[in-house]
């Protein structure tokens, strides 16, 4: 069975369609891994009641964590995470502004009492959110764990049969 067609386990969400540029890093290693997962928009300012929606039922239809990205004034993350117990993982989308500081700063900076934890700005952020969702999932499900293992093998591999920099 492949993994879009079983019940999502992550949601990815974006505060805009120009910011799939940035998530596909994120779902592409989602996919790679093999963890079911789901991709949609949901803007805080424009849908926010769609924000509510997919927030209060997120924990309900099974998701395990939800990565949200966004850029700009980027309070989407932290609004998800206001509405719902399910994990975020924030991604900082590098804005033509201010170069993804103000959505780095937006995220991170949550008062205490409703975390959101923040990756780097942009498609490194995008990329290890994901890995950080299929690590929580690791713990309680084999073969994600054993892609994640496998996935960083390859990693490993590749850097010490390519150590030198002139080739
Ligand atoms: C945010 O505003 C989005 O997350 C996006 O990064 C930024 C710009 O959105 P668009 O004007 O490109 O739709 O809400």
């Amino acid at each position: 069975m492949s993994a879009s067609s079983v019940p999502p386990k992550v949601g990815i969400v974006m505060g805009s369609r120009s910011d799939w540029d940035t998530m596909q890093h994120a779902a592409q290693k989602l996919e790679q891994l093999g963890v079911p997962h789901e991709v949609r928009v949901v803007s805080a300012h424009r849908t926010p009641d769609v924000l509510f929606e997919y927030a209060s039922s997120a924990q309900s239809r099974g998701l395990r964590a939800i990565i949200a990205g966004a850029g700009g004034a980027a309070h989407l993350p932290g609004m998800l995470a206001s509405k719902t117990a399910v994990p975020v993982l924030g991604v900082p989308v590098q804005s033509k502004a201010l170069n993804g500081m103000d959505s780095l700063l937006s995220i991170v900076q949550m008062p205490a009492g409703i975390p959101v934890a923040t990756f780097a700005i942009g498609n490194a952020g995008a990329a290890n959110a994901a890995l950080f969702a299929a690590a929580m999932l690791a713990s309680d499900d084999a073969v994600v764990a054993a892609a994640l293992a496998d996935f960083r093998k390859r990693q490993t591999d590749d850097v010490a049969s390519n150590d030198d920099p002139r080739r």
